[in-house]
């Protein structure tokens, strides 16, 4: 049984075998190459507890052999939602072994995105930890649980993780089958090695869209393109073994785990630091702590940083003394914050550009500053192609503003089970169009201008507009809806809810509404304002662009 996805053209894919870009590996080889030299160094360091290769081996094996025993056969997929934890890691390794795709839900993500997820995927696995609250939703009939509860026993399986457990003072960790009382602690019980692998050139895991076209969808990546992706990130942002990493991001986003992120670290021999999340509260101790010379953040988390040091100058800058680069992304950098980096928190800064999709782009630790300031990077493989191109579709002349299409051996050729948005997102010649407005440097580095997708940017955290429009529409009190951006100093960009009123709804009526729909928190929109009308373009759509400006002109005021 394979995934079904859309494969690079036969022809490409052997220049990029000849190249040495994709290398025939599985992503499980990334911890496999440490197991010689590096088995005892620390992988991964969770709470109190930590985890060397070796360990975080071993409890990856016996996992699998879990979930081998339980029949789930290979090319199955799997819907997992854990925090920050070793146990992230443990559970991602243990799939690519029984080779099940998972998809990794964000941990901030709700029922309802977890049941769009899992309506594309059905789900042989579902693993989810004890702590999250969707699990108190349970008794509140939430359609997952719904679900989980109908075929927990038959047709799918779900494992439940405690993320923080010591038993006896070990290093275990609990795991549970929601349909069995007895809990399962790996600790070498299981003595069969699983492989069964997907090939490389195969479905390894699911990596999440931020969307635009109001369905979340699901993004194939193979071994072999996001292995190639982990590796080049390595050394473009000069990893070695001595690398301690802050995972203070969301674990599973394409950024915390690839760019290079944890795996990247791994790749490297270095440490992995999780972090619960990206406050300076927490993450200044744990860098103290554990002597984190890297980590990545989105801009807000940046300013948060900055100002917790300007506010209480040394004893800050003291606990931050390890760190020696902070890399930025997700969402545009201002230049002032950026510039602030070195002289405030007394690191090196990396701006990366990147998404799930695929591309990524890095300023290099050896660039001028004004690359670094200025600049959102350029693409890290030379193998990366990339057009800018005009509304008519036409290549706009250097330096000049067009949208951003690309296409290489780590960018995807389309989403799963999509050919409609596929149909938009790619053009003839297999390029993405990442939505992206931007303009080329001289010296190649790309500069973010704007956006051409209906999507809002809340501070890196991605907003499908047309998802919660039609979330709301579903409201019989509101005849239309338009959701858009509003610029906002710390997040860059809130949401903005312009609603036609058929009768007296309340915004909190409308809050509530989305809320009981189980929509995450960071969608619920920030503002609400009731209209008569919405404006229209010469064709009859929405005008966003105008309510837009009329948003940013009202802020103003
Ligand atoms: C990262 O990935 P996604 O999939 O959550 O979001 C991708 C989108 C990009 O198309 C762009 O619109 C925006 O996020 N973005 C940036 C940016 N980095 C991402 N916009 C301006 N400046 C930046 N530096 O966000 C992601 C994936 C891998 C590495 C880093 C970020």
């Amino acid at each position: 049984m394979t995934i079904k996805f859309t494969q690079w053209p036969e022809q490409l894919a052997a220049d990029y075998v000849k190249k040495g870009y994709w290398n025939h590996q599985p992503l499980t080889h990334i911890i496999d190459g440490q197991l010689t030299d590096n088995r005892h160094k620390t992988a991964i360091i969770c709470n109190n507890r930590s985890f060397s290769y070796q360990k975080i081996n071993a409890l990856s094996d016996q996992l699998a052999a879990e979930i081998a025993v339980k029949g789930i056969p290979a090319g199955s997929t799997a819907l997992v939602q854990l925090p920050n934890s070793a146990e992230f890691y443990v559970v991602y390794f243990a799939l690519l072994k029984c080779g099940i795709a998972a998809v990794n839900a964000l941990f901030n993500h709700s029922s309802h995105e977890l049941n769009a997820f899992a309506k594309q995927l059905n789900p042989a696995l579902y693993i989810l930890s004890t702590e999250h609250a969707l699990l108190e939703n349970k008794k509140q009939q939430s359609t997952l649980l719904e679900n989980l509860a109908q075929h927990g026993t038959d047709n799918c399986e779900a494992l439940l993780v405690s993320p923080i457990s010591t038993v006896n003072g070990n290093e275990l960790v609990d795991m549970q089958w929601f349909d069995e009382q007895a809990v399962l602690l790996l600790n070498g019980t299981r003595e069969e090695k699983i492989n069964r692998q997907t090939a490389a050139d195969q479905v390894a895991f699911f990596q999440l869209s931020g969307g635009s076209t109001g369905t979340p969808k699901l993004i194939p990546r193979t071994h072999n393109d996001y292995y190639y992706s982990i590796r080049q990130s390595a050394v473009v942002c000069e990893l070695s073994s001595d690398c301690i990493y802050l995972c203070a991001l969301p674990a599973p986003h394409n950024f915390t785990l690839s760019s290079p992120g944890a795996l990247g670290v791994f790749f490297a021999g270095g440490t992995v630091v999780t972090a619960p999340d990206p406050s300076p509260t927490t993450c200044f101790a744990l860098i103290k702590q554990h002597k984190v010379n890297m980590t990545s953040l989105v801009p807000p988390a940046l300013h948060l940083w900055i100002n917790a040091v300007s506010d209480a100058q040394n004893c800050k800058t003291e606990q931050l003394a390890s760190l020696n680069m902070i890399q930025v992304g997700g969402s545009k950098l201002s230049t002032t914050i950026a510039e602030k980096v070195s002289d405030v928190l007394g690191c090196k800064l990396q701006q990366v550009f990147g998404m799930a999709e695929g591309l990524v782009n890095y300023t290099h630790l050896t660039d001028n500053q004004w690359h670094i300031t200025h600049t959102q990077g350029k693409p890290m493989s030379p193998c990366d192609q990339i057009k800018i191109l005009d509304e008519a579709g036409n290549p706009v002349k250097q330096g000049e503003v067009g949208a951003l299409w690309t296409r290489g051996p780590y960018t995807f050729r389309g989403y799963y089970n999509a050919p409609i948005a596929n149909s938009r997102a790619f053009d003839k010649e297999g390029f993405y169009c990442s939505g992206d407005l931007v303009k080329q440097t001289e010296t190649g580095y790309l500069i973010v201008m704007g956006r051409n997708k209906d999507q809002i940017n809340r501070g890196g955290e991605k907003i499908d507009a047309q998802e919660v429009e039609e979330l709301m529409l579903q409201l019989s009190s509101i005849s239309d809806v338009a959701l858009v951006a509003m610029e906002d100093p710390v997040l860059g960009e809130r949401s903005c809810a312009y609603i036609i009123n058929k009768s007296d709804i309340k915004a909190r009526d409308v809050r509530r509404f989305l809320r009981e729909q189980g929509v995450a928190a960071y969608k619920i929109p920030d503002r609400i304002t009731f209209v008569e009308t919405l404006p229209k373009t010469a064709v009859g759509k929405i005008d966003k662009r105008a309510l837009r400006e009329f948003t940013s002109l009202q802020l103003t005021e």
